[in-house]
């Protein structure tokens, strides 16, 4: 109805997204959910007015390039083929397939596109297609809630990936919920990188690697992204990259009030473990920037208030 009557956000969950976008290349593609508002924007996939379009159903192409109003808030896409119908040069773009709204849908397309590009790599008849890929340089990008790990999909295209070593680097934005149920009720030992942990590659035997990061560490996720980037690119191995003990400021919809199922320490602890709010208290901790820098910035910006409390 283009009422913009659902709303589904990313906040929380900006800093991994920050650091994934730093390694995120031309040629690369992602598979994800809808909460990459932040990477979609910093990778150029996604600009305010096109996310805005979108919320409101904004049937023209050209408005919401992602679905032409067809798919629900947050889901995200950039174009491949041209208006000819041709494929653009992929090899040189930053590229996401079309989210779509069964939690764990997007994993059998994110292995198909980590092995294309390990067949790109190992086939000698595919090199001549150079504007689909750089000889197989690019790494697939998956996202995925915590509470959708459950999924089937998602186990039998970790296991996929496993077999195949392909250049599937696989984030988990974990906050400890799906919706309102908690992490023991859909998670065993309510952790996927602890109950995944057979899958670690050893130096006899092929597998993933495994990294567990808190996202509200700057430094921490920077580092690990770079790591799990390097592995996954340069030697086709598959990478998981479990983000731990992020929050969800906004519970996980405009259509319901997370307070009703939250503790009030579970509330205060999300208000202290806020990722922008650790950022900042970072920035200032380490000399990066004064508070009168940071606020200067922060007026131009026009950030909102949860920016500033610390
Ligand atoms: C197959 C399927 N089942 C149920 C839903 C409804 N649903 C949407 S989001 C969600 C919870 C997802 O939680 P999580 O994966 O932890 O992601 P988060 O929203 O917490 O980031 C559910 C159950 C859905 N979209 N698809
Ligand atoms: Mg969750």
């Amino acid at each position: 109805m283009g009422k913009a009557k659902f709303g589904i956000f990313g906040d929380g969950k900006e800093l991994a997204q920050l650091a994934m976008a730093k390694v995120f290349r031309p040629g690369d593609h992602r598979a994800g959910y809808y909460r990459d508002q932040t990477f979609m924007l910093a990778i150029g996939g996604l600009t305010l007015q096109q996310y805005f379009a979108q919320l409101y159903a904004h049937p023209d192409v050209e408005a919401d390039p992602a679905s032409a109003g067809r798919l629900m808030n947050g889901h995200f896409a950039t174009r491949m083929i041209d208006e000819h119908g041709a494929f653009k040069n992929l090899a040189k773009l930053k590229n996401s397939s079309s989210d779509i709204s069964p939690t764990a849908g997007q994993m059998p397309r994110l292995v198909g596109l980590a092995y294309a590009s390990k067949l790109f790599r190992n086939t000698p008849e595919l090199t001549q297609f150079s504007d689909l890929s750089d000889q197989g340089n690019e790494i697939a990008f998956g996202t995925i809630g915590n509470a959708s790990t459950s999924e089937g999909m998602f186990f039998e295209a970790i296991n996929a990936a496993g077999v195949l070593q392909v250049p599937m680097l696989m984030s988990v934005w974990d906050d400890d919920y799906g919706i309102s149920v908690p992490k023991e009720y859909h998670t065993t030992k309510g952790s996927i990188s602890k109950i995944l942990a057979g899958f670690q590659r050893t130096k006899t035997e092929k597998g993933f690697e495994i990294l567990t990061v808190k996202g509200w560490d700057y430094q921490a996720l920077l580092q690990t992204y770079k790591k799990a980037e390097k592995i996954c690119r340069d030697e086709h191995v598959p990478v998981l990259v479990h983000v731990t003990e992020m929050t969800q400021p906004q519970g996980h919809s405009t259509s319901g009030s997370h307070e009703r199922y939250k503790s009030k320490e579970r509330l205060t602890w999300e208000a202290e473990h806020d990722c922008i709010r650790k950022l900042r208290q970072w920035i200032l901790e380490s000399g990066v920037a004064s508070v009168e820098e940071l606020v200067e910035i922060e007026k131009r910006q026009r950030l909102l208030p949860r920016h500033q409390k610390i």
